[in-house]
């Protein structure tokens, strides 16, 4: 094949896959954003994909990881589709083949999705079948190369027995070989596409067609993108009335809150708040439609209505939540206003059975975690949140209902979108992230901060405020130490503590002397353990060691 035909073959390959890709996405919009293939198949590979790859993604990627999945998916298939357009010039049979495996696929993470229904097969069975129109019409259709010319009266090629100039083919027998290879009943061993650089009008209508296909499909991917985002639930969000809690929580003391620059605000602003889910698109879910289930080992099963759980008494309590993920001297931590539903008022309605010794929060997403019974009924502070900072939760943190479980890590614990809270015991079932190498239990680790002097930074000689955040939840901070290359450690001062469920800020002035300095801190809880300064991994259960920041002081 000549390289001029080797490109168009590939990019026809590819266009195919754009049509199919793009042709999918309105019809997601009536089956659901889940559905079309894109993110049903990169939700899939999230599932999917080894645990040290996933790491390694967050890694690099941070919060981007998501949107790395899905260009990396893309950029994947941009190469098989290439690859399956190079193929089917040879033997359309086999494009034929390679897009309805790639359909099937499709199919099969749209329909083993949580929640999933026969419909949300269309999308993909949709673009396969304009995929391979697409393939169709450049191989044998209207945008064949020959197609202006039935007969193949091209002058160049008049004797029909080809040419010996560079870039161009064998000349395809009447009729179309591609059509004969469609058929089945032969082989082609040229190549469908017989064409030259210098047939300037069989390249136009080759550009036009490229052009106009991918620009439709390009229009139709985002139009449908946009149009499933709006029936999204932030409106029904807007209309959403926290009732005001029946336990309000005092507002923050002015102690508690430092105000230095670069030091973490005691509450983290909504928008500023870490995300971490599976999610590839953020679930929506219509608080009218919304059941909360508890059920399995009880002996009361119970079903709640949104409304029905926000007639409940609320309270109202700062908690900081954490990721198991978050490195020492990471920013997977957040603390938040939280306003909900006591989970031990509502367990105990239910009455778990003996035995029952884990409760499983499932989301709509069918992502799931597992806390210890006992933990949720011991008294603490529990929630089925509704509102975070004042605001219904946001889409992205679990709206309409979340759980909030101080002292646990959120890979046990903060199941966001949340719809059903299953009785069972941890022998029975392992949670989503227990199977991937993490621990089934998840109680947080006491660790601390430096947010500033930031690492690497230059701080001018003489007194320098040190600061940062030390976490122990539930169990609360009683001591922070920080101290200066090596030396002797020195007690930092712990601004006022709102409870033993969140974070406290700390600061210690630090007369710094012009070098390169490293500075360290380690925190010891209210039952007096001292943060460990070995060093281990995030996983199976949380990372420790001291955060240590290396400063030259001019
Ligand atoms: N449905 C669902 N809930 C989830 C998760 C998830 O992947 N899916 N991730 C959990 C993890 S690992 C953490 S750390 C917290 C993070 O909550 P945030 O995104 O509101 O900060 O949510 C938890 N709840
Ligand atoms: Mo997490």
């Amino acid at each position: 094949m000549s390289t001029i035909s080797r490109r168009r073959a590939a990019l026809v390959g590819v266009v195919a896959a754009v049509v199919a890709l793009g042709s999918a996405e309105p019809v997601a919009v009536l089956t659901g954003p889940r559905s079309a293939p894109l993110i049903a198949v990169g939700g899939l590979v999230v599932d999917l994909v080894p645990e040290p790859l996933k790491q390694f993604a967050i890694d690099v990627f941070g919060t981007y990881d998501k949107m790395a999945l899905l260009v990396g998916t893309a950029l994947l298939l941009a190469g098989f589709a290439a690859l399956l357009g190079l193929a089917a010039a040879r033997r359309p049979a086999v494009g034929l083949a390679g897009i309805a495996a790639f359909a099937a696929l499709g199919v099969a993470a749209a329909l083993t999705r949580a929640g999933a229904d026969a419909f949300d097969a269309l999308p993909s069975l949709v673009g396969a079948g304009l995929g391979v129109l697409t393939l169709w019409s450049f191989v044998a259709g209207p945008l064949r190369p020959d197609a202006a010319r039935p007969g193949l009266n091209r002058p160049d090629l008049a004797d029909g027995a080809g040419s010996d100039r560079a870039g161009t083919l064998r000349t395809p027998p009447t009729p179309s070989p591609a059509v004969a290879a469609l058929a089945g009943e032969e082989e082609v061993p040229g190549g469908w596409e017989p064409v030259q650089r210098d047939d300037p009008e069989s390249r136009r209508r080759f550009l036009r067609g490229v052009g106009l296909l991918t620009g439709a499909a390009a229009v139709a991917g985002l139009g449908g993108h946009w149009l499933a985002g709006r029936r999204g639930v932030s409106a029904a969000r807007e209309a959403v009335t926290l009732p005001a809690p029946a336990a309000p929580v005092p507002p923050v003391p002015a102690g508690a809150d430092l105000s230095l620059p670069r030091l973490a605000p005691y509450v983290t602003p909504n928008r500023e708040f870490y995300r971490i889910d599976t999610a590839l698109v953020v679930p929506q879910v219509d608080p009218v439609t919304w059941r909360l289930r508890i059920h399995g080992r009880v002996r009361n099963p119970i079903e709640l209505s949104f409304d029905e759980l926000l007639a409940r008494p609320m309270v109202e309590r700062y908690v900081t939540l954490a990721c198991v993920s978050n490195e020492v001297g990471g920013d997977l931590i957040g603390n938040a206003r939280w306003l909900g539903v006591p989970i031990k008022a509502l367990l105990d309605e239910a009455g778990p059975e003996e035995g029952a010794d884990q409760v499983v929060g499932r989301a709509v997403d069918g992502w799931t975690c597992g806390a210890p019974t006992a933990v949720l009924r011991d008294g603490r502070d529990a929630l089925l949140a509704v509102g975070m900072n004042g605001e219904p939760l946001p889409v992205e943190h679990g709206f309409p209902v979340r759980m909030v479980v101080p002292g646990l890590y959120g890979y046990v614990s903060a199941c966001k979108w949340l719809t059903e809270l299953e009785l069972t015991s941890f022998a029975d079932f392992d949670a989503y992230w227990v199977p991937r190498g993490w621990s089934a239990q998840g109680p947080v680790k006491t660790q601390s901060r430096i947010d500033t002097p930031r690492a690497r930074s230059r701080p001018a000689a003489g007194p320098v405020t040190v600061a940062g955040v030390a976490w122990a939840q539930h169990r609360g901070i009683r001591r922070v130490e920080v101290r200066v290359d090596d030396g002797p450690w020195r007690e930092a001062t712990p601004a006022e503590a709102v409870s033993s469920d969140t974070w406290v800020q700390w600061s210690w002035r630090w007369e710094a002397t012009p070098g390169e300095h490293t500075l360290q801190v380690r925190a010891t809880d209210a039952t007096g353990e001292t943060q460990p300064e070995q060093r281990s991994p995030l996983a199976p259960d949380g990372a420790t060691g001291w955060h240590t920041v290396r400063v030259t002081v001019a």
